[in-house]
């Protein structure tokens, strides 16, 4: 058996030397370890005689108190050393300049943008933004929305559906943003102005269509909200949008299960040389979508058709980002190609205002 005197100035030696937190575990596991020495020490008490054992038990149990307190002692040590080490190579100096590229390198995507934009235009007329979540139930997306329970929308080949849950409810991924007005109108008090730009999943891809896509719609209701104020935040929304002082629209009846009457807009404007431009021009594009809130709809949301009455509207984010910006292709938005970014994208503080100008 080793001398416990000349084992206990290895290990405190060992421990001393060592320089970093590896080597002091080294250490610890060469003594304390399954198979370290002081270990071994302990398994051979066994074999001794009685009073040999007491009292060489005694004197390793002390060694192992000993340098378990070494051990901790030197852990603490070289944890401060290290965090000085740490500090110091991580100065900063805060008198330097700022690096000019740091911000300017950044860019904010067209559809943000297009977002940003109809956020200020709309805030303008008063309108708030509400916002909800991606995942919704069949309910809010399509029963509260006056669809019939066998409407083609619901159909697997469009929908994201999620496995159903224990109550054999399936869960989906919303196919536009009107159950974020469903909640509006659920929880807050007429007169409601929103709009709810976000995003909305469909299984299609090709050209045109990605499966996640951006919409905003936007609601209205009151107790003699009508048609002609929807006429007239359209042209407006419309003028503004595309920065433009005047254009012509054209309504056409269509058909959507939550409005009724249903009308399609088209707006006006001129095709040269694959150059669109607005609010010139004898040709006509569509934009988007509105209608008179179906009174089945506000009564699944708790408002009585009989005082209250509403329009509402959508469009798809990602085609007027492309129709304002010039942006040929669609499914480079979401290829996050830095250079399609730099190219297209917005600089981060030239943040849209209807004073300073939408898109500087
Ligand atoms: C389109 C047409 C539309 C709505 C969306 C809506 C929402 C509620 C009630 C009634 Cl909660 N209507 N939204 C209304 C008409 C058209 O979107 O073509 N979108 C891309």
């Amino acid at each position: 058996m080793p001398d416990l005197k000349t084992l206990q100035a290895q290990i405190l030696e060992q421990i001393a030397a060592a320089q970093d937190e590896a080597a002091l575990e080294a250490a610890r596991v060469a003594a304390l370890g399954k198979r370290g020495s002081i270990s071994a020490l302990l398994a051979g008490l066994g074999a001794m005689a009685p009073d040999a054992r007491k009292e060489q038990g005694a004197a390793i149990n002390a060694l192992k108190d000993e340098v378990t307190e070494v051990l901790a002692a030197r852990r603490a040590v070289l944890k401060q050393v290290a965090l000085e080490a740490r500090l110091k190579r991580e100065t900063v100096d805060v008198t330097l300049p700022v690096r000019s590229h740091g911000i300017e390198a950044g860019r904010i995507h067209p559809v943000s943008q297009v977002m940003d934009e109809l956020g200020v235009i709309f805030a303008d007329m008063g309108f708030a933004i509400a916002e909800g979540p991606d995942i919704e139930t069949d309910d809010y997306n399509f029963t509260k929305l006056n669809f019939p329970p066998d409407h083609p929308a619901r159909d697997m080949h469009d929908t994201f559906f999620f496995n159903p849950g224990p109550d054999g409810t399936r869960k989906l991924l919303r196919t536009h943003t009107s159950p974020v007005q469903v909640r509006t109108m659920l929880t807050q008090k007429p007169p409601i102005r929103v709009i709810c730009p976000g995003r909305t999943y469909r299984c299609d891809s090709d050209q045109t269509h990605t499966p996640m896509f951006h919409q905003v719609e936007g609601l209205v209701i009151d107790r003699s909200a009508h048609l002609g104020h929807l006429k007239w935040i359209l042209e407006e929304s419309c003028k503004a949008f595309f920065e433009v002082p005047d254009v012509k629209m054209r309504f056409r009846p269509s058909y959507f299960p939550f409005t009724e009457p249903s009308m399609e807009v088209d707006i006006q404007c001129s095709r040269q040389g694959g150059e669109m431009r607005f609010g010139e021009g004898e040709d006509w594009l569509e934009i988007l979508g509105c209608g008179m809130v179906h009174p089945n709809v506000l009564r699944n949301c708790g408002l009585d058709p009989d005082i209250y009455q509403g329009f509402a509207w959508g469009l798809g984010i990602d085609r007027i980002a492309m129709l304002k910006y010039g942006m040929p292709d669609l499914r480079a938005f979401f290829e996050a190609d830095i250079r399609w970014l730099n190219h297209y994208g917005f600089r981060p503080l030239d943040i849209p205002s209807l004073i300073g100008g939408l898109s500087g």
